[in-house]
């Protein structure tokens, strides 16, 4: 299938920023002087560095077992995916890697998939394995877990599917491993805790040896589902304690959906960092479970909150905001056109950042010390409600890419051309 053409011609880009233009710099100026040149140079600029990796399995339109509504146009295959990801990646340049998910996207050549991707200016983040499906041609069946299963056959057989994904992600240049594991039980009884913790940690430490020295391997934890008794990686503490347990290549990775109600996931997020075992984000929101839905549309005081938190403890540990954790998107899009959702996500996420970057550090740790926890909140609430979106903007239109992604998405008719090229009944793999 010969490769698709962006369906956004630079014409279209320059236009839409010459006609926002002068708004923008209207808006940006009257930002400069409320926060000062100087600290808005400073977050530009680490703004432009920020990249967010978007998940292969999120491209499509997503589904629960009530139904699926696709919308047409939708990658029918993973070099439509990449395109996708190109496309977003052109509309705000802040979309600069792929996470791929083994076997939903299996790339067929490894060399001609990467230089697709290059040809976009995509890297591949991290990989990830599924244990949790049974495949069509698949020997032993993963309904009683992957990992913890008291079947040995079962668990090779999801150990060996680990080190095969590994070997993909290392054909594509990846650099982490990211293992979800739905194992866990449905009723009281059906398991024994401790096997399925030592028999999972077994199978992990396999997985960790066959890393290559400069690999990560991140442990996503969830809270329920599928399993509703017990899941065996079921919070932070778990998975903290299997990173440990492994060695110094091996990370937690907090996906916000995974939580119980009202868990203070920014606290969480806090200790991680500082034992240095925190190694990335699915990011999403959620109101009830693990929603998928887009990232600070429910909570984007939390979202604030959260990198507030990684911006003091990244800064504490000398770390690198943009190269040192996995950001990931994670989300599902059930009524939403699925890149109109990535687009907001995306914003959402390094609107949060932005105003991380704004916080006056000194002062709250002045008004912690003195207890003062009004001024405190000042502090934080001053920055959440000051409108930084015009730092965002101008940082995407120094990296090339549009004052404003979604609104040139529609006014270039891109999901328009993607059907008249795919067809209404494209359907992508995935969630
Ligand atoms: C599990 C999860 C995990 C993926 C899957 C697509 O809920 O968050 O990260 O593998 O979604
Ligand atoms: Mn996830």
């Amino acid at each position: 299938m010969p490769q698709e053409s962006l369906p956004l011609e630079p014409y279209q880009l320059d236009a839409h920023n010459q006609q926002g233009n002068a708004s923008h710099r209207r808006r940006y100026e009257h930002l400069l002087q409320e926060i000062g040149e100087a600290t808005a140079e400073t977050i530009v600029e680490k703004l432009i560095d920020f990249q967010i990796a978007i998940p292969s399995w999120a491209l499509g339109t997503g589904g629960t077992r009530f139904g699926r509504f696709p919308g047409g146009g939708e990658p029918r295959n993973l070099e439509e995916k990449i395109s996708d990801v190109g496309l977003l990646h052109a509309l705000n340049r802040s979309s600069g890697a792929i996470s791929l998910h083994i076997p939903w996207d299996i790339p067929k050549d490894g060399k001609a998939i990467q230089q697709l991707a290059a040809s976009f200016d995509l890297k591949f983040d991290a990989v990830n394995s599924n244990t949790f499906q049974n495949q069509t041609n698949q020997e032993l069946s993963y309904k009683f877990g992957s990992l913890q299963h008291t079947d040995a056959a079962v668990r090779r057989q999801a150990i060996e599917h680990n080190l095969d994904v590994i070997r993909q992600g290392e054909a594509l240049g990846s650099k982490s491993l990211t293992v979800w594991l739905s194992d866990g039980s449905c009723f009281p009884g059906q398991l024994s805790f401790r096997k399925a913790f030592e028999r999972t940690l077994e199978g992990l430490r396999e997985i960790y040896a066959a890393l290559p020295s400069d690999w990560k391997l991140f442990v996503e934890y969830k809270a329920f589902e599928p399993n509703f008794y017990s899941t065996t990686v079921g919070d932070w503490g778990q998975s903290y304690l299997y990173a440990s347990k492994l060695g110094p290549q091996a990370y937690t990775l907090v996906d916000l959906g995974h939580h119980l109600p009202n868990a203070n996931i920014e606290q969480i997020v806090a200790l991680l960092l500082m034992e240095g075992k925190l190694g990335g984000f699915h990011f999403n929101d959620s109101k009830y479970g693990d929603d998928d839905l887009t990232a600070g549309s429910i909570k984007p005081y939390q979202l604030f909150l959260i990198f507030n938190e990684l911006v003091d403890g990244m800064d504490a540990n000398g770390m690198n905001h943009a190269s040192d954790l996995g950001w990931m998107i994670d989300a599902s899009h059930n009524v939403k056109d699925p890149l109109e959702d990535l687009l907001q996500s995306v914003e959402a996420i390094k609107l949060a950042y932005a105003q991380a970057l704004l916080v006056d550090r000194p002062a709250l740790e002045a008004a912690r010390e003195a207890n003062d926890a009004a001024q405190a909140q000042e502090l934080l609430q001053d920055v959440f409600r000051t409108d930084l979106r015009p730092l965002l903007a101008e940082a995407r239109l120094r990296a090339g890419a549009a004052l404003v992604p979604i609104a040139l998405f529609r006014e270039a008719k891109i999901r328009q051309k993607l059907i008249e090229s795919r067809g209404l009944k494209a359907v992508a793999t995935g969630l």
